[in-house]
């Protein structure tokens, strides 16, 4: 098949039927009416046809088949996925930074937030026991939320759970201002970010210096003095950011109260997960910022039209950096 302007090629693996790749080439034909979208592999194609690709956790090797690509857009924020590719092509890669995903994201960490801070599982328990048994209920001033990565995700959730007035800090590579945050940056401001924090959120990417950050020696850092009793970990960034043997053995010692957890280290979670069952733990399954399909493919069509305008591209990942 001969195509006038550069094909985009589809290649999306997992994901739920909303995500499937026939869905996605319906979305793409929709919003690039006179570009040919394909769903890959596809022989009836010339690879050499396809400048632009839309990936969601493509294969390693399968992106290095399109001599002429210009563009790869992953379908979503994290790129861990792609930079595990060791022959993937050296063109710009953009992610997805839009409106309905960061308040998705906004939404979970509020929500997970303000679960632990008003003793939801507690009272649930109290629930299904039947129990007319009160606790003391501190305010949110009393308590200290830390949100490693303050990027497009953590900078919001932030902002909001500030304005909830709980006292927040963030931590991330390099120095930040933003207002009513204490913001940490930094190997050497760590330990002190850590130390006030009574809730911790993980919103970082998984790169090679945050695999497995979240740990014991973490952990331990945290307040110990926290009016939830043990500090609570929340984490909706990747599973290979935790120690998934430490988090157990951490809420089963005390050193951590409770965790909430969104991403696993292998996804689907197994079975025999003891995360399924773990009273302390409130699992969702990898869907804190289910995005907008449809607000994901115009952002990715209004990307294409601008760069062959001659306009920059936007939210292009830092390869050195791998995030
Ligand atoms: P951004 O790239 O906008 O922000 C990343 C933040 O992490 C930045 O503040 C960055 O610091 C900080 N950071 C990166 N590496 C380090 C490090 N070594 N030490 C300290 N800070 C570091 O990403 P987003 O906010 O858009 O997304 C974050 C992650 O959330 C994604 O990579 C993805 O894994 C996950 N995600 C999960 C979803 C889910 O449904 N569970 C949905 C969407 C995303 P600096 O600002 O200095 O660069
Ligand atoms: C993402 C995700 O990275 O959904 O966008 O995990």
């Amino acid at each position: 098949m001969t195509v006038n302007k550069g094909a985009l090629a589809i290649l999306v693996h997992g994901g739920t039927e909303n995500w499937s790749p026939q869905r996605w080439k319906s979305r793409f034909d929709g919003v690039c009416p006179d570009r040919s979208v394909l769903l890959a592999p596809d022989t009836s194609f010339d690879p050499a046809e396809v400048h632009y690709a839309a990936v969601w956790k493509p294969r390693p090797g399968e992106l290095a088949a399109f001599p002429n690509l210009r563009v790869i857009f992953n379908l979503g924020a994290g790129v861990d996925a792609l930079m595990a590719d060791r022959s993937l092509p050296d063109v710009p890669l953009v992610r997805v930074a839009v409106t309905d995903l960061t308040a998705r994201m906004t939404e979970y960490v509020v929500l997970h937030v303000l679960m632990h801070h008003r003793q939801e599982l507690y009272l649930r328990q109290s629930q299904r026991e039947k129990r007319w048994a009160p606790k003391l209920q501190w305010a949110a001033g009393a308590i200290s939320v830390g949100v490693m990565g303050l990027g497009a995700l953590g900078a919001d959730a932030a902002g909001v759970l500030k304005r909830l007035g709980f006292r927040v800090a963030g931590w991330s590579r390099s120095a930040k201002t933003i207002d009513g945050i204490d913001c940490f940056h930094g190997e050497p401001q760590f330990d002190a970010f850590l130390r006030r924090t009574d809730i911790l959120v993980c919103l970082l990417p998984l790169t090679p210096e945050t695999r497995h950050v979240l740990n014991r020696a973490l952990f331990e850092k945290l307040n110990r003095k926290s009016p939830l009793g043990a500090p609570v970990l929340i984490n909706a960034g990747r599973g290979a950011l935790q120690n998934e043997a430490d988090i157990l053995q951490c809420l089963d010692d005390g050193t951590l109260g409770a965790a909430s957890l969104d991403v696993y280290a292998t996804e689907p979670l197994p079975v025999d997960s003891p995360f399924w069952t773990h009273p302390k733990v409130v699992l969702t399954p990898h869907n804190a910022a289910d995005t907008d399909t449809d607000e994901i493919s115009k952002y990715v069509a209004q990307q294409i039209t601008r760069f062959e305008a001659g306009g920059a591209l936007e939210n292009v990942v830092d390869r050195g950096r791998g995030y």
